[in-house]
């Protein structure tokens, strides 16, 4: 034992310490904290750290809860990593709870934290302070509260359980399917003196679980007598190695990859041979066999289902628990981790395959391919000629020039242009696509920490008018300038809740809104020029509506954001 951990294992510590011990041991190394009273113990440990030297997670304090919350998960997005948030009592996970119910949807694990008081003054120890008699507390606890949108909640029950409960807590939130974790530390707890010595030890990584051989290998025959296998993926990628692990599957196997709307990331390249497209209902009944592969809701409406397909499901855990409702209608399950599964799925099924039936579907799907490019390639050309305003899939074809060029990383928080995203703009990397999941107004905030996590790599977050000023703007501008962490805002800017009245029209087609021509929900006509926003924090900031000027602009703020600046583009554009 050295003597440096000797004097750890001996010195006298508070809840506040040992807090960041936890998160320390956990291999957090970013603490993302919207302010409360109750971590004046976090900041002292954290002072006394930085002061001695002691490796210590970096504290970034934002300015909104949806900010701290928002750039863990973009974090942990990129990361894999379990992530820290601190916030404040009640009030602030309330105001959190939107972007934590995000982080469940997008299976970010992470261990969000905050206080209630034990004794409300009453106690022997130090007094709280008399806003958590009047103001604070809430009945249930705080754990409670948080219980429905997170994956584990708890209070911690006192100081010396406080450090194994915390790291506990962080090795749940990492275990499939990763999520948000919350703990109730109570202020009392975190003050007070920890007496037992600590024995830190670091969090080592999850072991990994395969399917039996017996499992790989009843699929692979199934795989191996296809005539038309298809595999719909929404978040394979979102498995590190599986991407590479899916492409490898599909192109050397010969089975057609589709990308459905729902999908949330980068799973196979847009130019993979492999990949047909993202129309699911166009292969629904031609499938021989249908693999969903990391895929929540393949179907819908969810009792849709194929004709004759066999169904084969490939996920480490097919029946999310956070889902309300789920049809898979399997066939065969293969529940160890991604990316082993499918390689030995693809090693199984090449070993048994039919060298000839391979070669024709590989073939077969090439072809696909290359008519759903052809499709891709007239639908742009058309939208590039539209000379009297700006094409949303105009605009898209310009962004994936930058995104190429750049090898940027995209987050997404569109909504009616969320699937000319998808395809106009696309990707060709792991990880070089998030869409922003659960609610909106959390997408400047994942883009913010996706930044920091590809630290310098480009980020482009594109995101609706509507979606934008659901945003704190000036706390996510604020922390992109403190942080140093520019990134390129395009603003697909319709002047309005387009999705609202189209959900509008589907219920109610001729309607009395239809005939009076009063869309309740849909106008945002009145809304400032969004990318003044930009100007208190000395930003690129452009509008545009002519077609002839989107070149320059976007050259210019790609320019500002590569030496340092964040970039807010508002482009007017046509639907
Ligand atoms: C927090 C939150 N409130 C309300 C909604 C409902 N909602 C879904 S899409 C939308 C409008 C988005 O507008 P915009 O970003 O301009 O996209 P567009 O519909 O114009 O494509 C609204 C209000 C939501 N998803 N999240
Ligand atoms: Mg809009």
């Amino acid at each position: 034992m050295t003597e440096k951990s000797e004097e750890k294992m001996t010195q006298k510590y508070d809840g506040g310490e040992l807090l960041i011990e936890a998160f320390d041991d956990l291999g957090v190394d970013v603490i993302f904290s919207s302010p409360g009273s109750e971590w004046a113990p976090a900041w002292e440990a954290l002072a006394r750290r930085q002061a001695e030297g002691v490796p210590t997670p970096r504290y970034l304090d934002l300015m909104h809860e949806t900010v701290a919350v928002g750039m863990a998960t973009g974090y942990g997005l990129v990361t894999r990593r379990v992530q820290a948030v601190l916030l404040h009592a009640a009030p602030g996970l309330l105001q959190g709870s939107m972007a934590v119910h995000g982080a469940l949807l997008a299976g970010v694990g992470m261990v969000v934290t905050s206080s209630e008081s034990l004794t409300y003054g009453d106690g022997p120890g130090q007094d709280p302070g008399g806003q958590w008699y009047r103001n604070l507390s809430i009945v249930g606890g705080t754990h409670h509260v948080a219980q429905p949108w997170t994956k584990w909640s708890q209070q911690v029950g006192s100081v010396s359980t406080l450090y194994t409960t915390v790291k506990r807590a962080g090795e749940l939130a990492d275990r499939q399917p990763s999520g948000p974790v919350y703990l109730n530390t109570p202020l009392e707890i975190l003050l007070e003196d920890a007496e037992r010595p600590v024995r830190p030890k670091k969090v080592v990584p999850r072991g990994r679980r395969v399917s039996v051989p017996e499992d790989v290998d009843a699929v692979a025959r199934i795989l191996a007598g296809a005539a038309n296998p298809v595999i719909i993926t929404e978040t394979a990628g979102r498995e590190k190695g599986g991407f590479e692990a899916l492409t490898a599957l599909a192109e050397e196997v010969g089975i057609a990859v589709v990308e459905p709307a729902s999908a949330v990331a980068a799973n196979i390249a847009k130019t993979s041979p492999a990949y047909i497209g993202n129309d699911v209902d166009a292969i629904i009944d031609a499938a021989d066999v249908i693999v969903l592969v990391n895929c929540r809701a393949p179907f819908y409406p969810p009792s849709k289902r194929p004709a004759t397909a066999t169904m084969v499901v490939i996920d480490e855990i097919p029946q999310r628990p956070h889902i309300v409702y789920q049809v898979l209608n399997a066939d065969h399950y293969l529940e160890g981790a991604l990316p082993e599964t499918l390689a030995a799925l693809r090693a199984a099924t090449l070993e048994q395959a039919d060298p000839d039936l391979i070669a024709r579907r590989r073939e077969a799907n090439r072809a696909a391919h290359d008519a759903f490019q052809s499709q891709t390639d007239a639908i742009e050309a058309k939208a590039l000629a539209v000379a009297d305003g700006i094409d949303p899939i105009a605009l898209s074809v310009k962004l994936r020039d930058i995104v190429r060029a750049e090898q940027a990383t995209v987050v997404d928080e569109t909504i009616t242009h969320g699937r000319l995203v998808q395809r106009h703009i696309g990707w060709e990397r792991p990880d070089a696509f998030f869409y922003v999941q659960g609610g909106l107004g959390q997408g400047m905030a994942v883009a913010l920490g996706v930044k920091l996590a590809v630290q310098d790599g480009f980020v482009l977050f594109t995101v609706g008018d509507g979606a934008f000023l659901y945003n704190p703007i000036v706390q996510s501008l604020l922390a992109s300038k403190d942080f140093d962490l520019p990134v390129l805002i395009v603003v697909y800017n319709n002047k309005k809740y387009l999705s609202m009245k189209m959900n509008h029209l589907r219920f109610y087609p001729q309607g009395s809104a239809v005939q009076t021509q009063n869309h309740l929900g849909v106008d945002l006509s009145s809304q400032p020029e969004l990318s003044a926003f930009a100007a208190p924090f000395d930003m690129y900031a452009a509008e545009v509506d002519d077609p002839t000027q989107l070149d320059r602009v976007l050259a210019e703020a790609v320019a500002a954001v590569k030496a340092g600046t964040t970039a807010v583009v508002n482009v007017a554009v046509t639907r």
